[in-house]
Formats: C-alpha cells, structure tokens, sequence
C-alpha cells in the first residue's frame, strides 16, 4: 500500500482506474473540484476515467473523514465537508502518482486526533513565504492541519506590529550568531561575527498570504508570541518591558535568558494585549500560543514590583505570578474567542490555570504526574515530547523509529481523551540553510504525521518504512526529500547508557557529520532535479 499516513482500513481490488488529466471530476464539493482538476491537469492524457464527490453527512461522521471507492471507470469519494473531500484527493495523489491507480477500498478513514501540527522556528532564522508555503503543501499532503508559527525569541522579531514599529526595524537584527556548542558553557561558543536580520521579518500582508495559501489546504495557522520568557528581542526595544528597565541587545546567544519581561508592571500585560490585538485581526484560528517556556524566576525574586504583585493578589511564589500572567492572557483571549496554547511550563501553576488552556506537553518537568493530572482535572494537551518528536537533532540520535513511538499509552496516558493532538517542532537555532532545514524537517514531518493520524492499533513502524520508501518517488517529485533509509535509521544505540556530555557530544559530532553530508548528496540530488 502506497499511503502515508495509513487509513483506518484499506483494500486493493482487481483492476486499475485512469488517473491524469482525461479524468474527469464531477459532483459535490466545488473547492475541492476545483482542486481535484488543477492538480490532474499537470497529468499528461491517459485512459479515461471519472473521479466523482459525493457529500454524506450519514456515513461520514467526522469532518476530516471520508471515504474512496473505485472500479475500472470511476473513482467515487464520500465526505461530510471540504475537508474531507480534500483528504480524499491528497490520498489519492499518493496512491495515483503514475497516471493510473489500483482499483481500492478505503473504508470510512479519519484522524486520530483533530490536532496535528508543525512547528517553525522562524526567529533564531527566518525562512521565505515561498518555503513556508513550500512545506504547507507537504503539511497537507500528509493531512496535517495546523502550523504552528514560531514568530518571536530572544534573537529576533519577526512579526510587522504596526503600534510597535520598533520590533522589526530594530528587534528582528542581532549583531552576530553562535554557530557551535563548543566552549558554550566556559563562554567561548564560536561565533559568526555578521549581523543578521535586518529587513527579515513577515509583513502583515505576508502573513495574511500565508494564512490563505494554508486555508486553501485545510490548514490552520496558529501564532506564537513566546512571553514572558525569551522576550530579550522585544526588551531590546521597549526595555520598560523588563524588571530593571535598563537597554538591552538582542541576543546572539543561545539558550534561556534571565531577562525576561517584568510581571510586576502592567507594561507587558498592555504590550502583550496590543500584539495580540493585531495578530488576532491576521490569523482566524481559534488557538493563540503565548509560549511561557523557559521562564527563569531570577529577576522576579529580586524585583520590587514583581513581589509587590505578588503579595497585592495574595500569589504563593514567582510561578503563581507567571500562572497569573497566563490567566490574563487566556481571559483576554477568550474575549476574541480564543483558546491559550502554551509549552508546559504553564502547568507550574496549575493548581491556578483555567482548565481551557491547552499545554504542549514537550518536557518532564520533575514527574509526569502534573501532565496527567491535568487530563484528569479535565485539561486539554498537545503531545510534543522532545525526546521523541524533536527535529533539530540528527537522526543518529533520534531515529524516525523514535518519533513513530510517541503513542499517549507511552506518555503513560490511560484516557486520552483530553489530548487535542501532536505536533512536532523545528528549532532553528543551528539550521542556517534550506537544504539542512529539509533534511531534518521532511521525514519527521511525514512521520509525525502518521503519528497524529493512524489508530495506535494499526501503527506499526516497519509497514510505515515500506511505505515511505514506496512513496520516496512522490514526495520527490514535489521536492520533499527524503535522507536514505540508513540515515533516517540512525544508528541502533541505547541513549540511556550515554552521560549527558557524551549525548551532547555525539548530537554535535552527528550535526557536523550532517551538514557536510546533506552538501555533498541532497545537496547533489537538488541540483539535479
Ligand atoms: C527548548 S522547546 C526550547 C527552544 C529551543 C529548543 C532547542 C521549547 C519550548 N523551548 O527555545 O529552541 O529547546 O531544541
């Protein structure tokens, strides 16, 4: 079987049916005719055959389900919405690439979980709409349906906000940029010693762009404004965000920062609702993510308004402070009819967290015991463990076998009922060309896919290898490439019985080791095409 990710049940029938640009397409649906037709007119002319939509509320329950059914002249689709209809066809795509496709049964297909997303770090660097848009269109042809925009760190801005015209013109540039780990915790991590950033941000017209080209493929495009944590960038602007208030420079280092913005003051509580305020005009989804990873309470214990706040609301410490922030911030969400995602650090305060925000659950935080009471107290989670589904780590060290096993039962969650969905997120830190981006990004996506889509019971990593190398030929003709099957495979190695120095100095042995290997054959393999 040729389909990424599996459907629910699948059957190959005697016989083939035309798929090219003689098919004809009929029926309900007309954005996805619409499609259906562009996406066969680049076919050459073949046997003919007719690919027809039916809607059916009664057999297609779920808005993302649908179903196919075809015989030696026509190809016939269920579904209950446009959506539906859609995933049809990105099925289709796959199971049809030589002009012709299997006669086949899907029965009644549909996700797993209504949230399956992909992260990009556009901060640390920052990646063109062409190749955002580039890799919305794999999104869905792997019936992925959130990206997840990561549009502000430390070390850059990257978001046109018309009231603060500082944050691009001033807070997307930093002076140089850590290029290695080496000498990091002595202070002596090499540099590139060039200033980067400047011009390097998204208009709010670019966004806009991005939100329609992803809404044509059923995706949702979910900001991230990272606070009050990894805000040096926006500090480095308007430094009456922070506790002292003294300038600061956007980072060029990375890492988690002390200067973090000032919870004390009503300056970040005002900033944050203004950002807010013009980013919910551009992106239509019923999610907004605030971050709130990596918030080092240092500054706060030593701040005289953070700790006047904190006695005023009678607060138990700097992380009910931070809980508080985050309540603000889902109240004022909800006045706009949005839900808060935030990393899971907003659990450090869960005892005070309005249970409709959502966290992404991408580290243990002691024990796993907070992520799973939280399902329990009736809170929603977005799995996204870093040990499993991180992008940013060579495959040596992270095999896609690892990313497939990202399952709730091995969260040791029981009911999982309250977990929205997957995602997997690209850190940019060290990925400084579109060629290393793609390497790392591609095959995990389509596995993470899966991950996010397939019933645990019909998972089975071996089958997916099959697939994938099945399908290499298809994501290629898109130019979505895929690193060899010994690459992807990493080595057999049991992480548990590295020291911590020594996992980090493998991941970058392996980092350079990848570089210099994505040069010489992907890159090779690029130019060719
Ligand atoms: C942790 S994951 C971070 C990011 C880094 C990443 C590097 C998360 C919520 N925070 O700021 O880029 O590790 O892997």
């Amino acid at each position: 079987m040729k389909l990424i990710p599996r459907p629910v049940e699948y059957a190959i029938k005697e016989g083939v049916v035309g798929w090219s640009s003689s098919t004809q397409v009929t029926g309900d649906f007309p954005k996805t005719i619409e499609q259906a037709k562009q996406l066969l007119a680049q076919k050459s002319a073949g046997k003919a055959s007719r690919l027809h939509f039916t809607k059916d509320d009664e057999r297609i329950k779920d808005p993302e389900g649908y179903a196919i059914k075809s015989n030696k002249d026509v190809i016939q689709v269920l579904a209950s919405t446009e959506t539906g209809a859609f995933y049809a066809l990105m099925s289709l795509e796959q199971l049809g690439e030589s002009g012709e496709m299997e006669c086949c049964f899907v029965r009644d297909d549909a996700p797993k979980y209504a949230y399956r997303s992909f992260q990009l770090d556009c901060s640390r660097h920052f990646w063109t709409v062409e190749k955002i848009k580039s890799i919305l269109r794999l999104l869905a042809a792997v019936k992925m349906n959130t990206f997840h925009w990561h549009l502000s760190d430390d070390q850059g801005w990257r978001a046109e906000i018309k009231k603060y015209p500082l944050l691009t013109e001033k807070g997307s540039i930093r002076k140089k940029t850590q290029i290695g780990l080496v000498g990091y915790s002595r202070g002596n991590e090499p540099y590139e010693e060039k200033e980067y950033g400047r011009g390097l941000f998204y208009t709010q017209e670019q966004m806009k762009e991005v939100v329609a080209y992803a809404a044509d493929l059923h995706i949702q495009v979910v900001p991230e404004i990272d606070m009050p944590g990894h805000m040096v960038a926006a500090i480095a602007c308007y430094p009456e965000l922070s506790c002292t208030g003294e300038p600061a420079e956007v980072s060029s280092r990375w890492g988690v920062m002390d200067n973090i913005c000032c919870c004390g003051k009503e300056n970040i509580y005002n900033f944050a609702k203004d950002v807010i305020d013009e980013l919910c005009e551009i992106f239509p989804a019923p999610y907004f993510h605030i971050g709130g990873d990596e918030v080092p309470k240092t500054r706060w214990k030593t701040c005289p308004a953070c700790q006047a706040k904190i006695k005023e609301l009678g607060l138990k410490d700097e992380n009910a402070l931070q809980g508080y922030f985050n309540n603000e911030m889902a109240k004022y969400l909800r006045t706009k009819g949005k839900r808060m995602i935030g990393w899971n650090e907003v659990l450090d305060a869960s005892d005070i967290m309005d249970t409709d925000v959502i966290a992404q659950w991408w580290v243990y935080r002691g024990s796993k015991t907070r992520e799973l009471g939280w399902l329990e107290k009736g809170g929603n989670l977005i799995m996204s463990m870093w040990g499993y589904v991180y992008m940013d780590h060579p495959y040596n060290v992270r095999p896609l076998s690892k990313t497939y096993k990202m399952t709730a039962q091995a969260l040791g969650i029981k009911d999982k009922k309250g977990v929205l969905g997957v995602e997997c997120p690209q850190w940019c830190e060290y990925i400084r060309t579109e060629e290393k981006l793609d390497f790392l990004s591609f095959a995990r996506i389509i596995t993470v896919a899966e991950v996010g889509w397939t019933p645990d019971h019909k998972m089975d990593y071996k089958d997916f290898e099959g697939r994938l190398e099945a399908l290499r030929s298809f994501f290629e003709s898109h130019g979505w490439y895929i690193p060899p099957q010994k690459v992807y495979r990493g080595k057999a190695r049991d992480l548990a019985t590295l020291t911590y120095a020594g996992r980090w100095n493998m991941w970058r042995k392996n980092s350079y080791w990848e570089v210099e290997w994505t040069k010489k054959h992907f890159g090779e393999i690029i130019k060719k095409k």
